[in-house]
């Protein structure tokens, strides 16, 4: 049955709608911000269980829109976002309490501590690839911390979102307008990081450039979650079945579009030929369909990466590699078989750029050190990984490669072990998600310093200056 699937992008918002929301989102901020931080968790919670009833509705919508493998939806999207907010639900109260923070001896008679003061509306813009969990893992925590949200998901997906918006408002349990969707594409978002007063951004690296200029001219803070060319090294030692079946899983996994997705392999030349043999072997196992059930592997969310994917194939291709795999099956429902590049070169796209595909281009190399010096090559920096059975070795070697998030042994995991800050060196991204400061940055840090006592003395610092008040001084601080 050749479903032909019906991918367009959603109509931009208008500007009056957008006025309106924003305006909306301010009057709900006010209010919510009031809330104690208990009773916050207490109705996101209560949304969190309604949200959860209607589970079957979110899988549907999720899956008309994505074409993912429902295996996927249930882990990827829902599981993994339930990691996320009990990590959040969990440590606001210890995260977002004020701290008491420590003065040296010469203030023995202050009291000082840190306070974390909600920012406002935060303007979340998100990309089609997850158009559940990246929303919500950046919605949850910035509600939790006491501001509104404004959600600018892809113009691909945004079903998902405008879903979650309606069971939202329906639950009663907000102040109008604290979670609002805007639909649209790019120009809405520019709107967005405009009429916000802190953006968080996930998308591609060429479009987080513009949205870092816009907010930098109005000096507001921004989080940046860009792409990725995450380098899987594999030493000779490897533990070759669990480093085989993370790979095809790692590379593969939503289709290959995945930021943290494997997207180069360098393998020490000892194992190269049975290493691309077992993957060969592997990958002929999976199974491909469009219906989301007893399969694998789905489709390309988005039009275009077809197109971005097949074009690293062919130069790969006219650069001397062999392409094992690559077809296009169903033009029209964007369905193409998994791909092994093998040998791959570094003057190759599927080596230099993110290909967004399930490609695995992989590469003998020499040493360790090699393909650490051709890992760090690339302008981007999110994931990597370290496949040896001398741990010690591989902690020691990660310290050099320039990615934020490192995994041994493993992969693909940090997004939902939400203790672990997560973001990119380099080009792939600004500051982090996640974390206690990935909780604490939807807030302003206040410190706040208070004189106890005596009441009504002065400083001796102060006016009038007298040597003995200077050597007294001198004299608390050495005690300090
Ligand atoms: O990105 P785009 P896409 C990366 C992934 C890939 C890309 C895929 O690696 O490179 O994102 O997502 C809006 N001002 N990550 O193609 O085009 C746009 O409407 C404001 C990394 O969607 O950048 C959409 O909502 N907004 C990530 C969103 O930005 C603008 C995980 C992203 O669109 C805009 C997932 C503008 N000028 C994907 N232009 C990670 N590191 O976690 C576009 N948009």
């Amino acid at each position: 049955m050749t479903m032909t699937t019906m991918i367009a992008p959603v109509e931009n918002a208008s500007v009056q709608e957008i006025e309106r929301k924003f305006q909306k989102a301010r009057e709900a901020f006010e209010m919510w911000r009031v809330y104690p931080l208990a009773e916050r968790i207490r109705r996101i919670q209560l949304f969190w269980k309604e949200l959860f009833r209607r589970k079957e509705e979110l899988i549907q919508i999720l899956h008309k829109e994505t074409g993912k493998p429902m295996a996927e939806i249930q882990t990827m999207e829902i599981v993994g976002s339930q990691l996320i907010l009990k990590y959040f639900l969990r440590n606001a109260s210890r995260i977002l309490r004020d701290q008491p923070a420590v003065a040296p001896w010469l203030f023995f008679n202050k009291k000082a501590y840190v306070r974390y003061i909600p920012r406002g509306v935060i303007g979340i813009i998100t990309p089609w690839n997850f158009p559940f969990i990246i929303p919500l893992g950046d919605s949850l925590p910035a509600l939790i911390a006491g501001n509104a949200v404004i959600l600018k998901p892809s113009e691909w997906t945004a079903q998902t979102a405008l879903f979650v918006e309606r069971v939202f408002t329906s639950s009663g349990l907000f102040p109008e307008g604290l979670f609002q969707v805007l639909s649209g594409d790019g120009r809405v978002g520019e709107q967005v990081v405009e009429k916000s007063d802190m953006i968080v951004f996930t998308g591609s690296t060429q479009s987080g450039k513009k949205v870092a200029v816009k907010a930098a001219e109005q000096l507001k803070p921004f989080v940046l979650e860009l792409g990725g060319k995450h380098p899987m090294i594999v030493l000779n030692d490897a533990p070759l079945r669990r480093t085989v079946q993370a790979a095809v899983w790692g590379g593969l996994a939503n289709c290959g579009q995945l930021c943290v997705g494997v997207e180069r392999i360098f393998v020490e030349k000892e194992i190269a030929q049975p290493f691309v043999e077992m993957i060969r072997k592997e990958m002929k196992l999976l199974r491909q369909n469009l219906s989301g059930e007893e399969t694998d592997l789905g489709r390309f969310i988005f039009p275009g990466q077809m197109e971005v994917v097949q074009k690293h194939l062919e130069d790969a291709r006219e650069k001397g590699a062999e392409v094992t795999g690559g077809e296009v099956v169903d033009e029209q429902n964007f369905l193409m078989k998994p791909a092994v590049v093998f040998p791959a070169k570094p003057e190759m796209l599927v080596m230099q750029e993110e290909t967004f595909g399930p490609v695995l281009p992989i590469m003998a190399v020499s040493s360790a050190e090699e393909a650490l010096y051709l890992s760090n090559s690339n302008p981007l920096g999110l994931a990597a990984s370290i496949w040896t059975r001398d741990r010690s070795y591989a902690e020691r070697l990660a310290y050099n490669l320039e990615a934020g998030l490192i995994s041994i042994n493993d992969l693909l995991s940090h997004y939902v072990i939400c203790s672990l800050p997560f973001g990119g060196f380099k080009q792939s991204g600004f500051s982090r998600r996640h974390g206690e400061e990935g909780l604490r940055q939807f807030c302003q840090t206040q410190s706040v310093l208070i004189h106890d006592w005596p009441a009504q003395a002065g400083e001796i610092w102060w006016f009038p200056y007298q040597k003995w008040k200077t050597r007294l001084v001198s004299f608390l601080n050495r005690l300090s």
